[in-house]
């Protein structure tokens, strides 16, 4: 492979190019120029000048780069303690009522310097491209405040530009209500509609607005007023919508065509069927599941029949998901949500693309970006089912290489 034109032949190609199956082309080939995939199908179609590029992947399986849409890796310190204390008995808002939980991961954020909150979040976002990851999104929501946030959100961008992945930034300020508006979250929403908002959107650092609508977040009303603000900012939004109750969060994400509705434990039918019309996805964070021994299933079978497509990711965060592996995460799609190998497969692929509003990747069709991953594995089921470390021999993005095993494939 030269510069970011080149090519595979001899590969097992999981193009995910039909709107099901894994659309798997045997022994194949796949060429692409100036970061662009420029052939998928049978050796002998190769162009010529590609064909000069070619390495013979043994028969190793192809995919789509992987894309992770769901995280908040970029934060200080960690909260390994509390979950000690919640092993010995202590509750999530327990801890929270003493002043940990967010609020202590907001005290940690809001101290580190850019240079800091880089390095402690780097081996993170390496650690998902290292295993496939080609696009994440991250989150803020640990500072709260103007600067914090856009602290956060510059340090997303850097982690891209150092890691040689695509990161989608989201303003995830309507997280929790920070100290400066302690029992006053409807003064903090008002900053964040009027301040906090259109400044980090002023300088670039916005790719879509999220809002966590919880009993123990924001209400619904609330969450509408930083829609309808987003939609003014020409900003698409998506939700941490149903995750412990019912409140109605899927349907509003729906109302505002939000992106994604993410967690979705508690989603009601009326508000699945509102995903199903505005197309908008359902996102499976199964580590926050497991690691807050939730018991109540999302409802993957009505997603099933009403058409609502599924995502899987990580929700990397230092509360409720210190999961830094997406392969993991499907594995825990399949065990704990019944999910299957293929679901899971696009969940990370094709419908994170979607959730992400990214129609340029998540399949590997001519036009789109070579983002690829060629495993040392010949099945996609390998993928989900190694527990540990499946290091894949070539990671690219756009064509160039960014990671794996192998200096050639
Ligand atoms: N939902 C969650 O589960 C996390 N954030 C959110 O909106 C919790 C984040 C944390 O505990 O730090
Ligand atoms: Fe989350």
């Amino acid at each position: 492979m030269r510069g970011d034109s080149g090519a595979l032949f001899n590969a097992r190609l999981c193009t995910l190019a039909g709107d099901t199956g894994y659309g798997m082309i045997e022994c194949g080939a796949i060429g692409w120029r100036d970061g662009v995939l420029a052939h998928i199908g049978e050796t002998d179609g190769l162009p010529a000048d590609l064909r000069d590029l070619a390495a013979d992947a043994n028969g190793a399986l192809v995919t789509p780069g992987l894309i992770d849409c769901h995280t908040h890796l970029v934060f200080g310190g960690d909260r390994a303690g509390e979950f000690e204390q919640r092993l010995a008995g202590a509750s999530y808002a327990e801890i929270a009522r003493a002043g940990g939980g967010i609020a202590a991961t907001v005290r940690a954020t809001r101290a580190a310097d850019e240079h800091s909150l880089l390095e402690a979040s780097l081996p993170r976002a390496r650690a998902l491209r290292d295993e496939g990851v080609t696009t994440l999104e991250i989150k803020s929501g640990y500072g709260l405040a103007q600067e914090s946030e856009a602290r956060m959100l510059r340090v997303a961008r850097r982690i891209g530009q150092t890691l040689g992945v695509s990161v989608a930034t989201t303003a995830l300020c309507a997280h929790a209500v920070p100290p400066e508006f302690a029992g006053d979250a409807d003064g903090y929403v008002r900053h964040v509609c009027e301040v906090i908002l259109p400044a980090l959107a002023a300088e670039g650092l916005v790719d879509a607005v999220d809002g966590f609508c919880e009993g123990i977040g924001f209400s619904p009303a609330q969450i509408r007023q930083v829609f309808v603000r987003a939609r003014e900012l020409g900003l698409a939004v998506k939700l941490h919508a149903d995750q412990l109750s019912d409140l109605g969060g899927a349907g509003l994400a729906a109302e505002f065509a939000g992106l994604s509705a993410d967690h979705v434990e508690y989603a009601s039918e009326e508000g699945i069927r509102a995903m199903a019309r505005a197309r908008t996805v359902a996102v499976l964070l199964p580590g926050a599941f497991y690691c807050l021994r939730e018991t109540r299933l999302p409802p993957v079978a009505a997603f099933r029949r009403l058409g609502v497509g599924m995502a899987v990711a990580t929700d990397l965060n230092p509360g409720t998901s210190p999961l830094t592996s997406l392969r993991l995460a499907m594995n825990m799609a399949c065990t704990l949500f019944g999910l299957s190998v293929e679901e899971v497969v696009r969940g990370t692929t094709v419908e994170s693309a979607r959730a992400l509003g990214m129609s340029d990747r998540g399949r590997l069709i001519p036009g789109m970006r070579a983002d690829l991953v060629v495993w040392p594995v010949s099945e996609p089921a390998a993928l989900p089912y190694w527990l540990g470390p499946l290091p894949p021999r070539q990671v690219l993005v756009a064509g160039r290489r960014v990671a794996g095993s192998a200096a050639s494939p």
